[in-house]
């Protein structure tokens, strides 16, 4: 019998934190009526909040120099179901998973979405990988998929895409997110115009295979594994691709996949603007594709991004409808830990965006008062929501404190007794 984290267990974690988060969670209640604030309002709106987990992060992932793989990880997409559910029970914010394949793919599909109902999770979008070469593959990705100058590349990767629909569609998913890693490491390798050319001849075939109520989102990326150009590099690309394959097509935003500096939430109000903002991939960032954990570089870009999620939210701006998607490296730290913190940093950030006084934001904004505009993020940013947080998850039966309960768990050494090391885990990160 595999080993759970109960209910019992995460109630009696709680019972000791209870007394005080009550105290905490009224002091901040007046605290905010004073500002015209409902609390409990707030704490609703925490309760719908969700992000996916990528069942690729809860593997230790590595970089090119190495991996240093930790005990007790998923060996199979079943265990790595299994720890999503970890995650889902003590923060209560991860209701859904985001496959890979084929690192997912296994061939009863049924199974898999019965051990993810049996977790309580659901689908997010289905993700697709011309990015490596699998075991057996017939021709090679070693210079591009979708946009390779061979047709029979392009053919593959266009059919493998496919097949991750259907695989979606038996899982309950409802899109599907294309990255490629198609570029060039040389100046003169690539014909940059055929390239997109060829891309998009090969995406309105993907495009062509979406269901009715299916969407495709593009993910762009400025280097890497490409270092000197990528066909979907920025999001004028990837939005001017998007445009032309119509509205099913949106762009995904990988919070690193940007130039250092570049005003990313700036880049989530167009893409609000003109309708086409599919969704995040979470993470952060120091220097470029770090992929390190969600809020713990720069939480203030990360509030600002939530800014205007919130601000459209509020305008019910038309078609908005955002995933939330994580999509993390953990090298260095316990994966299960780092993908709960992250989700509760995703839920600092939106909660403190729910804080901003749209209206005196918007006057001091048109009274050209930029400092007073300022203050109004800044007041909402600074506020410490944490008692909001806790008590939205003591409500829906997570745990006060999701990491303090998993470790005083011992989670981790069960799996470690249960997961003997079969020399296989899949995890990956590119
Ligand atoms: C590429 O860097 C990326 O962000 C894409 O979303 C991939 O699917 C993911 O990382 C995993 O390699
Ligand atoms: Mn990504």
């Amino acid at each position: 019998m595999a080993f759970r984290i109960s209910a019992e267990v995460i109630q009696s974690h709680n019972a000791k934190h209870s007394a005080a988060l009550a105290e905490d969670y009224s002091a901040l209640g007046r605290t905010l009526a004073r500002r015209g604030i409902e609390i409990e309002a707030v704490v609703r709106k925490v309760i719908s909040f969700g992000v996916a987990i990528p069942t690729w992060g809860v593997g230790t992932g590595g970089t090119r120099f190495a991996r240093f793989p930790g005990a007790g990880e998923p060996r199979s997409i079943f265990d790595k179901i299994e720890d999503c559910g970890t995650i889902h029970a003590l923060t209560r914010a991860t209701p859904t998973i985001s496959p890979h394949f084929p690192w997912d793919k296994v061939a009863d599909v049924t199974a898999l979405r019965e051990a993810a109902g049996a977790e309580g999770l659901g689908f997010d979008a289905v993700n697709s990988n011309t990015f490596q070469d699998q075991a057996g593959q017939k021709l090679s990705y070693k210079f591009g998929s979708l946009s390779h100058t061979s047709k029979g590349v392009r053919d593959q990767a266009v059919a493998h895409n496919l097949e991750c629909i259907a695989l979606g569609q038996a899982l309950g998913s409802k899109a599907l997110t294309v990255w490629i890693a198609d570029g060039s490491n040389f100046a003169g390798q690539s014909n940059l115009s055929q390239a997109l050319d060829r891309y998009l001849e090969a995406m309105a075939e993907i495009y062509a295979g979406l269901p009715d109520d299916w969407q495709v989102y593009l993910e762009h990326k400025l280097y890497e594994p490409a270092y000197y150009s990528t066909v979907i590099a920025d999001w004028g690309t990837s939005f001017a691709a998007a445009s032309e394959l119509g509205p099913k097509a949106k762009c995904l935003v990988d919070l690193g996949h940007h130039a250092p500096s570049v005003n990313i939430e700036q880049i989530v109000a167009r893409l609000i603007r003109f309708r086409k903002l599919a969704g995040f991939h979470f993470n952060d960032s120091k220097y470029g594709d770090d992929d390190l954990d969600s809020g713990s570089v720069e939480p203030f870009r990360l509030f600002l991004v939530f800014n205007e999620l919130a601000e459209a939210a509020d305008r019910k701006a038309v078609g908005f409808a955002p995933s939330y998607m994580i999509d993390q490296s953990h090298n260095v730290t316990d994966p299960i830990e780092s993908l709960m913190q992250s989700a509760v940093e995703l839920q600092r950030a939106y909660t403190q965006s729910l804080l901003v006084d749209r209206a005196a934001l918007a006057a001091a904004q048109e009274a050209n008062d930029a400092l007073g505009a300022h203050l109004e993020l800044k007041r909402a940013f600074t506020a410490d929501v944490a008692p909001i947080l806790a008590m939205a998850r003591q409500r829906m039966g997570g745990a006060i404190d999701p990491v303090q309960c998993y470790r005083a768990s011992n989670y981790r050494n069960h799996k470690t007794s249960e997961r003997p090391v079969s020399g296989v885990v899949a995890a990956g990160i590119v």
